[in-house]
This record gives C-alpha cells, structure tokens and sequence, in this order.
C-alpha cells in the first residue's frame, strides 16, 4: 500500500466510500438476481473495485468512460445515480436506459458514461472515435476504455491502438487482467508473457499497475492523465486483479484452484483499505461506520426505488432503436 501524505482524509473516505459503494451494490444484485428480480446476464466486479474508485473519480467532467459489460463499478464510480443503475438492471423505465440495456449496458449521457458494450473489444473502436472528437474539440477532454484481458487478443485492440498512436490521440486504453477470460487463464491464450509490453510495438508508452491498491491505482492515474491531457497521445495501463466471483452468475468458476482464490482474497481492495485508514491514516471506526451506513441506506434505497418502479410500457419495444 502506498503512503498517501498528500491525500485529506475527506479524499480518503471518498476513495474507501466509492469502493463500498460498489461491493455493497454488486451484493444487492446478487442477491436480486437470486429472487429472479434480475434477469439475463449478470457479471460481477466484485474485487476489482479498487481500479474503479482509483482511476475514474479523479477525472474531469469532460472526459469520456467507455467499458465492457463487467461495468457496474465504471459507471457508479462516474457518478450514476445507483437508482437508475438499478432500476436498469431490473429492467424497469426510470432505468438509465428505460430499462432496455440492462446489466451490459449501463451508459448515461450526463456524466459522459458512454456505456458497457458485450462484444468483446467492440469498445475499443468506439473509445477512439471518441478521442477523435476529444482531439477535434481541442478542450482538453480525454477517453478511458476499460478492456478486460480477452480484447488483448482481438483484432480490435491492435486496430484501435494503431489509429490512437497514428493520429496522437487522448486515449487510455485499460486493461483490467484479472487473469481469465471467462474460464480461460490468459497464460493459456495470450501469446504475450508481458501484457503491459503490448504497446511498445505502437510507441505507446505503457505501465503494469497493482489493480488491488486504490491508492497505487489513483497515483499512477495522476500520472497517466497527466501525460494525456498535455497532447502526449495515448497511455496504454496493465493493471492486475482478480475477480472474486464467477465470470456472470451462472459460472462456479470451478475451473480455478481454491487456494488462488484464498491469496487472492487476503488482498480484497475494500477491507485492506478499510484497515489501511485505521491503522495507518488516522481514521475512526466511527467515520468508517458512519460511510458504511451511509452506502447500505443508499443501496437499500436503490433496490425499493427499482421494485417499486413500473416495468416500460410495450409501446416502448421499438423506440430509441434507430432508423425506428
Ligand atoms: C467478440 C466476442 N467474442 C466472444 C464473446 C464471448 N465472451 C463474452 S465475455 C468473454 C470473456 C472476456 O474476458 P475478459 O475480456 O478477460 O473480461 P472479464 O470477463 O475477465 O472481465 C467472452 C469470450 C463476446 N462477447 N464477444
Ligand atoms: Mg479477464
């Protein structure tokens, strides 16, 4: 865990709030997923919560989040309203969606969350005609494109890296290796040993980054926004982490070793931090509490406001389609 002299505590307990907010969320949907609430796919981010609340709070409102499916923690760390996430997810209208995305496809325009895309890589094109008009407007904006490690092996990727470092663009593509693509361990179907070194052939200058550690997370953050946002071009990150659940809800996930999973989970981002601010920070249990209380209420909350919201109209079935 790094020293974070400069931080306040407030930024502190935001960084702990925002990864609270996201395991106590993703419990909920579990949860209603199992009473048949949630329907279709679910893919939990549970243990990687400390890439999202590391690198997305810190980025400016005009900047751009665009990601996979696995993208509940994108789009809550960005500031979607938990109702609407929710609400979404159930399927219902006041979904940020109206209730026609679903898990996959969280997007909400106000706060630049352009969305979870279920086609493997299909975000990364997108991600760069994104930059493009970022590099058009010339305001300084900038795109993170979450990829999860199974895009490494799309064409996709190696397309939009090429056109991002060809036209120079403010792009950081994301790489969140949590070390399977569903149940494939990416030593098995990645020729490459060294992800991080994936950009080097691009000129793109690139870091491998602890994805369990909010504050390693937020500083190399700092560092890589910084590069871009001064028309350096794109940063490509490696950060390593693990899932703790299943691929979607309907994986066991036998395919991993018991004992992998138990070191992994000594690193679990939110109570080695919750620890870190106690021990090493100065933090109360009471302000650790008091945050706790504040994301169950909040979560809570988010699970009546989408039970009690009405399912869309059928009239609904092909609106926002375009062309209809
Ligand atoms: C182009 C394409 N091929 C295959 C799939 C099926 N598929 C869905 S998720 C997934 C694994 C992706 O793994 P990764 O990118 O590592 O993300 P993670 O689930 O680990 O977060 C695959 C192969 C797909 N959705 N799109
Ligand atoms: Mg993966």
């Amino acid at each position: 865990m790094k020293v974070a002299r400069a931080d306040s505590k407030t930024e502190l307990l935001d960084l702990y709030r925002h990864m609270k907010l996201i395991r106590v969320f993703e419990e909920a949907c579990a949860q209603q997923y199992m009473r048949g609430k949630i329907r279709g796919f679910l893919h939990l981010y549970i243990g990687e919560e400390a890439i999202a609340a590391g690198a997305i709070p810190l980025m400016q409102p005009q900047d751009y989040v665009i990601t996979h499916y696995r993208d509940h923690g994108h789009a809550l760390a960005r500031g979607m309203d938990p109702n609407a996430a929710m609400a979404e997810l159930f399927g219902r209208a006041t979904g940020s969606s109206k209730g026609k995305g679903g898990s996959m496809h969280l997007m909400d325009g106000s706060v630049n969350m352009m969305g979870g895309y279920a086609i493997v890589g299909g975000q990364i094109p997108l991600g760069v005609g994104l930059a493009m008009a970022c590099a058009h407007r010339g305001d300084e904006s900038l795109v993170l494109c979450f990829i999860g490690d199974g895009a490494l092996n799309e064409g996709e990727f190696h397309e939009g890296m090429n056109l991002a470092a060809i036209w120079n663009l403010p792009i950081v593509i994301f790489c969140e290796n949590n070390l399977y693509g569903m149940g494939a361990p990416v030593s098995e179907v990645l020729a490459a040993k060294d992800i991080y070194k994936m950009a080097e052939p691009y000129g793109i200058p690139s870091m491998q980054i602890d994805g369990m550690d909010v504050l390693a997370v937020r500083s190399a953050m700092v560092e890589v926004y910084e590069h871009v946002r001064s028309g350096k071009g794109p940063y490509f990150v490696e950060a390593l982490a693990y899932r703790f659940r299943g691929h979607s809800m309907s994986d066991p996930a036998e395919y991993r070793h018991k004992d992998e999973e138990a070191l992994w989970r000594q690193r679990d981002p939110v109570p080695t931090f919750h620890a870190y601010l106690l021990g090493e920070e100065g933090v109360s249990e009471a302000e650790l509490d008091a945050v706790d209380a504040e994301v169950d209420a909040q979560v809570e909350a988010a699970v009546e406001f989408a039970n009690a919201s009405p399912e869309p109209d059928i009239s609904e079935l092909a609106s926002d389609i375009i062309g209809s």
